[in-house]
């Protein structure tokens, strides 16, 4: 048996993200959670670290420890979700209120004690929100930049270009300065944009199949998955609603399911026009080096019959 992944998960849930975590929980033989940093996003931080513990807790994993991080960008206003997500950024199923304690660090100081403490190359950093507080762990302490194995996030587009603005997709959007911080500190980094997350649609079957799983899990991901699909739906005119943080955990999982291409990708962060967009050279037309994997194509159907094998475990 290979030795597991082991990540810490920075979200801001966020229907998506709780099931990006649920599909962790679901998958202890590849993956050990060594913690779960909540940041400002979706929704605001009181409530995505709250939301955070009730995934846990709908999972029945209390034990996991979630941090509380930064509640607003680094150098902006926070910019929300609840259009999106609802006002509790988990509306759709009914979930009791966590019991269990947040822990009293910091996510800030929790991440650089973390790589700090470990061997190089040990520890991947899973993003499915803005990206402030790996950007401020990194502005605090450069010197964990070497030791992170990977940052592997849900963030960006290309031929997709933008869903919160025309340009731009919400997780850079909400903090271009992090995004930036993170995009040119010289760690591996894998993309999942939308362009891959537009792949990624809960069907009706798909959702039936969650729903039809034994225990409260399937259920819960059957009616986060229904609440935001009206707005997506509504949107694109799509056949259901972008899953989009659970392929970072996807990709963990089984890579081979992507595919995408060593590039250069650069953040905007001085117009007012494209803020937040994440310049891509797909076709390498700059010398600019390459400085993350970016995503294009996913196997949808793959994804789905892993996500619900591993959901039907919890
Ligand atoms: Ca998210």
């Amino acid at each position: 048996m290979t030795t597991p992944h082991q990540i810490i998960i920075d979200t801001d849930p966020g229907q998506d993200d709780a099931v990006a975590i649920l599909l962790a929980l679901g998958s202890p033989q590849e993956i050990e959670i060594l913690g779960i940093t909540a940041v400002a996003g979706n929704v605001p931080l009181a409530l995505t670290e709250k939301n955070a513990r009730i995934v846990c807790e709908l999972a029945n994993r209390p034990d996991i420890r979630v941090f509380s991080g930064c509640d607003a960008p680094i150098a902006r206003p926070l910019v929300t979700a609840e259009h999106v997500h609802g006002k509790t950024g988990l509306d759709g199923p009914t979930l009791p209120d966590p019991v269990m304690p947040l822990q009293e660090q910091h996510a800030v100081d929790f991440i650089i004690d973390t790589f700090r403490n470990a061997p190089a190359g040990s520890i991947s950093l899973c993003t499915l929100g803005p990206l402030t507080n790996v950007a401020t762990a990194l502005q605090r302490a450069p010197d964990i930049a070497p030791k992170i194995k990977q940052i592997v996030m849900m963030g960006g587009a290309y031929f997709e270009v933008g869903n919160i603005t025309p340009t731009a997709e919400f997780n850079i959007y909400v903090d271009p300065e992090a995004a930036k911080i993170v995009f040119g500190a010289g760690i591996p980094l894998v993309v999942l944009p939308l362009d891959v997350t537009h792949k990624t649609l809960v069907t009706k079957e798909r959702n039936d199949a969650f729903r039809a799983l034994p225990g409260k899990v399937g259920i819960a991901v059957a009616e986060m998955t229904d609440f935001f699909e009206r707005f997506d739906k509504e949107k694109y005119g799509s056949t259901g609603a972008p899953l989009h943080d659970p392929t970072v955990i996807g990709y963990l999982l089984n890579p081979d399911l992507f595919q995408g291409r060593e590039i250069n990708v650069e953040i905007e962060t001085g117009s007012d026009l494209t803020l937040g967009m994440t310049v891509a050279d797909w076709w390498r037309v700059t010398d600019r080096p390459e400085n993350a994997l970016f995503i294009k194509d996913i196997d949808d159907e793959g994804f789905f019959t892993l996500l619900t094998e591993r959901l039907a475990t919890l």
